[in-house]
């Protein structure tokens, strides 16, 4: 049996989406990563990180929401799976760049665009994260341009992961019109009928008292 845990306003929606794209029946707890719960010994048990999601298949305790999603494609396969080593390799690539190139960046645009409250956000930081983002959303509009998706011709883990991510972009209104073939391959990931539950996510977050906690944050 497989237990998610974490509140869908939390990183745990990407793995929702994944398990409902599979049509893998499974048990949710919603954990409240605003609340401290995520530090209370028992859940520390299962991600000694303090963080949200987590997942539990029978015995085996996974974090990282992206990992747990490749894991979950491998095991149940199908067409969001890797079919070979070569799908499997290109699906990590993308995955780990979503985390290292766009994840970051935009969480720092979003969070001073609509994540923090008005008071404390800085039009200044935003316009440098979306000159950050600038590099890869450009590296993404013109693989997409020639692919219709990101590994293979068909929607995949790769694709889930990547859209996951960029679930901030709809949510903090961002604009994507500079990177056309990118903003329609977005709408049509997130518009697929398992991903609706980044459609509820809605909280504030705190601005860190200091700039280390800027940098703890989001580097
Ligand atoms: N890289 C991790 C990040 C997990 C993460 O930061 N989760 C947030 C909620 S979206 C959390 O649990 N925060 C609580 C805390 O940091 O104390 C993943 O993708 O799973």
């Amino acid at each position: 049996m497989i237990t998610l845990y974490g509140s869908m306003h939390s990183r745990a929606n990407r793995c929702a989406w994944m398990l409902k794209e599979l049509n893998v029946d499974f048990h949710h707890e919603p954990t409240n990563f605003l609340d401290g719960s995520t530090h209370n010994p028992e859940f520390l048990q299962l991600n000694p990180n303090g963080r949200v999601p987590a997942l539990m298949d029978d015995d085996l305790k996974l974090f990282e929401s992206l990992a747990i999603n490749l894991y979950l494609a491998k095991k149940f396969g199908g067409p969001l799976s890797p079919a070979d080593m070569g799908e499997d390799a290109l699906m990590t690539q993308w995955t780990l760049w979503a985390v290292t190139e766009i994840e970051k960046p935009l969480l720092l645009a979003a969070a001073n665009n609509v994540l923090f409250d008005e008071s404390s956000r800085s039009q200044d930081e935003f316009a440098i994260a979306l000159q950050k983002l600038s590099r890869p959303w450009g590296v993404l509009d013109k693989h997409l341009s020639q692919h219709s998706h990101i590994v293979g011709n068909r929607f995949s883990v790769a694709d889930l992961n990547i859209a996951s991510v960029m679930t901030l972009v709809p949510i903090a209104a961002i604009d994507l019109s500079p990177w056309p073939a990118l903003d329609k391959w977005l709408k049509v990931s997130l518009e697929r009928p398992a991903a609706s539950d980044w459609k509820h996510v809605s909280f504030r977050i705190p601005r860190p008292a200091t700039q280390l906690g800027m940098l703890s944050m989001f580097i």
